[in-house]
């Protein structure tokens, strides 16, 4: 009897032992080897607008890879297309004590109570791809996204290249415009209104709202047919869905996009550099949708109680007929 307590309580002792020995060689292991020390335990509330276009899915795709890539704990909520659902995510988040805040804002008015409730809570928001409009101080540390005022510049400029190469003395032009209050939205226009101010062949017809959606992109096309009919000359679309919603209803009009009506877009999708390179558009300027690395390598910086740029801008570029667009690779969204 005696003999066989001896043996278990042997066999425990045996047992802890090998655990601390494991254990203590483990944690030996993990000084040696300091990246793979475990992640940093940064959690960051992401609140994306919607998937109203490839450009929207390819951005939350690419958050997704990098929040994994520098081991930042994501909790992403998809608002569908409403602000009421990034407010009240943004309510979840402060709830939840996240790290850091970063959001696309639908559009710019709208924020600051809820804003102010992160601030006082210690919580940096970040502002990915659209910015805000507001009279309070430092409600949020930073913007990450494209500068939306020199896309609508660069699609300017290239239609006056267009006029010139055509030979045309008046240029009447339609715009199919993103959601209404939204940044991209509103520098997109003004950006490609000051670029083709100084010129008097330039003359924007009608703009209509299109949402950046692709269907409201073919009903805004289908207004301006209607109205004008062969008198348009140009269509300027702010995003490739609503671009890709107008082309076929020209072509069910008897035109032909990028001939009878050149054909100006932003962004740079796959399937739309696919119908460049067809033709049937003339320039798309590139919105890149690859903000992942700038915003985790700057959640990191603020968790570590660093500054931060005011305004991180992406390069981006302009792909047109004016290139050879076979050496163009996948875009990847
Ligand atoms: O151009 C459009 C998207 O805010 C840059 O939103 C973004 C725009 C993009 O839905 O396709």
């Amino acid at each position: 009897m005696k003999n066989r307590i001896r043996n278990k309580i042997g066999r425990t002792l045996c047992v802890i032992s090998i655990l601390l020995i494991a254990s203590l060689l483990s944690a030996c292991g993990k000084k040696e080897n300091p990246q793979e020390e475990p992640d940093p335990g940064i959690l960051l509330g992401f609140s994306q607008i919607g998937s109203e276009s490839a450009w929207r899915v390819g951005n939350t795709n690419d958050i997704m890879k990098k929040a994994e890539e520098y081991k930042i704990s994501l909790m992403f909520e998809d608002a569908k297309q409403k602000q009421e659902n990034q407010i009240a995510a943004i309510r979840r988040f402060i709830a939840y004590k996240v790290d850091v805040i970063a959001f696309s804002p639908i559009v710019e008015d709208g924020w600051d109570n809820v804003l102010l409730e992160a601030k006082n809570a210690g919580i940096p928001v970040i502002l990915v791809d659209r910015d805000i409009s507001t009279e309070e101080e430092g409600l949020t540390t930073c913007l990450i996204g494209a500068d939306f005022y020199q896309e609508g510049v660069k699609a300017g400029e290239y239609l006056i290249r267009k006029a010139d190469s055509l030979g045309l003395d008046r240029v009447n032009i339609v715009e199919i415009t993103g959601t209404v209050n939204s940044t991209p939205m509103r520098q997109r226009q003004a950006g490609f209104a000051d670029a083709i101010a100084g010129d008097e062949r330039m003359h924007v017809l009608e703009s209509i709202d299109g949402d950046f959606i692709k269907s409201r992109g073919a009903e805004c096309m289908k207004m301006f047919l209607e109205e004008y009919g062969d008198e348009i000359d140009v269509v300027y679309s702010h995003n490739d869905e609503m671009t890709l919603g107008a082309i076929p209803v020209i072509e069910e009009a008897g035109l032909v996009p990028g001939k009878d009506i050149v054909v100006i877009s932003i962004d740079g999708g796959q399937d739309a550099i696919d119908v460049l390179k067809q033709g049937k558009i003339n320039c798309i300027v590139e919105c890149t949708p690859r903000l992942g690395k700038e915003v985790m390598e700057t959640v990191i910086r603020l968790k570590n109680g660093e500054t931060v740029e005011k305004t991180i801008h992406p390069d981006e570029a302009v792909f047109s007929d004016e290139q050879d667009l076979t050496k163009l690779g996948p875009r990847g969204y």
